[in-house]
């Protein structure tokens, strides 16, 4: 029997993998989208799926909206990716933030608690929740310490898949998903910022790059595999919750690091603070910059993940490195116009 999924998020980074994944798999997939979204379409054609998903409109804001879906489809899988997912927008716009990214969650199971067949639910949990962090590296047992709205909210969702899954025996699992990049990333994120950035000033179409703390560290992996560990999870018996990472981490100025030695650029670091800077010394250039308006009024200072437990359960390892991850994403922003925003 074709399995129907539905993705939330359809027309972000991990929807457009995910989709892909699934209709290889045979699956049958509707992808979700709110009503204000825009340029919806661009990962979906660059993957070369467009035509094969059936798009839907839903506002995870409005449960008669999640219904109706429910009503018109017969779905077996549900992978909830829709959120206001970027960390510094949720500082502004924190009920906006809760709405969608906590109370979305929420409603989804809800209406899955009300329906006669057996669904199974994927929530996108973050390692954002792991915050201030209590312990290094971080695994499904370390307690949390939200430092966001966004992490906050997330943490909200996380422990609602928990109680419904307790409360109702519904399949319901959460993913803590470590940073996660590609091509395909928006360019709102620092990974894909820089890539794009240092690829425009590599071919003059751009000065200099302004960003924020360079010393953050993260575990970066690909957004490819992910997806990968994603649908495993809802392949288990028991649903689990599972960290998914790298176990490696770097920091921002690593990424930068990597980048420009990708780009062949020959460059160095001077200055300390707000006042340091990286220099393209072919030309004496100053090409990064720090701007106080990309800091964040509460950092996570460190992410690294330790993924044993998705390692020994779902038999999942990453396949594509930082170096590797850094080259994919300089290759397809610097030699490829193909991806049309
Ligand atoms: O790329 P980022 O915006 O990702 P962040 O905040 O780690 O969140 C991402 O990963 C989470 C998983 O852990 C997801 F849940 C979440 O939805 C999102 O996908 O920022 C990474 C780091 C931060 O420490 C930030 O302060 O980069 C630092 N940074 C420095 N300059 C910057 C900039 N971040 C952005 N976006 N832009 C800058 O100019």
């Amino acid at each position: 029997m074709r399995k129907t999924a539905l993705i939330t998020g359809i027309s972000g980074q991990d929807g457009a993998y995910l989709a892909k994944y699934l209709l290889k798999k045979k699956y049958k997939v509707i992808g979700t989208d709110r009503r204000s979204a825009r340029n919806t379409n661009w990962r979906l054609r660059y993957l070369g799926i467009d035509k094969e998903i059936l798009r839907e409109e839903m506002e995870l804001g409005e449960i008669n909206e999640i219904n109706r879906l429910f009503e018109k489809y017969k779905i077996d899988e549900v992978y909830n990716f829709a959120a206001q997912s970027f960390v510094s927008t949720s500082f502004n716009s924190p009920l906006t933030t809760s709405n969608v990214t906590a109370l979305g969650p929420l409603r989804i199971l809800e209406v899955i608690r009300n329906q006669k067949n057996k669904i199974k639910f994927y929530q996108a949990s973050s390692s954002e929740m792991y915050g201030k962090v209590i312990e290094t590296p971080q695994n499904e047992k370390t307690p949390f310490y939200p430092r966001s709205p966004y992490a906050v909210s997330k943490l909200y969702g996380h422990f609602m898949v928990r109680n419904y899954r307790e409360s109702y025996n519904i399949f319901a699992t959460s993913g803590i998903l470590f940073n996660h990049e590609s091509p395909l990333r928006g360019e709102e994120f620092v990974t894909r910022k820089i890539t794009l950035g240092l690829s425009k000033i590599k071919k003059g179409e751009l000065n200099y790059l302004e960003l924020g703390n360079i010393y953050a560290k993260r575990d970066w992996g690909y957004a490819g595999d992910y997806v990968e560990a994603i649908w495993k999870m809802m392949q288990q018996r028991k649903p689990e919750d599972f960290v998914i990472s790298t176990g490696k981490t770097y920091s921002i100025k690593d990424f930068i690091n990597e980048s420009v030695k990708c780009l062949g650029l020959k460059c160095k670091w001077k200055g300390r603070g707000m006042k340091e800077v990286l220099i393209n010394t072919k030309n004496n250039k100053v090409i990064i910059k720090i701007n106080k308006k990309f800091f964040r009024p509460a950092e996570v200072d460190l992410l690294q993940g330790d993924a044993s437990k998705a390692k020994k359960m779902i038999k999942w390892r990453p396949k594509i490195n930082f170096k590797q991850l850094v080259k994919m994403m300089i290759e397809s922003d610097f030699y490829r116009s193909d991806i049309k925003f």
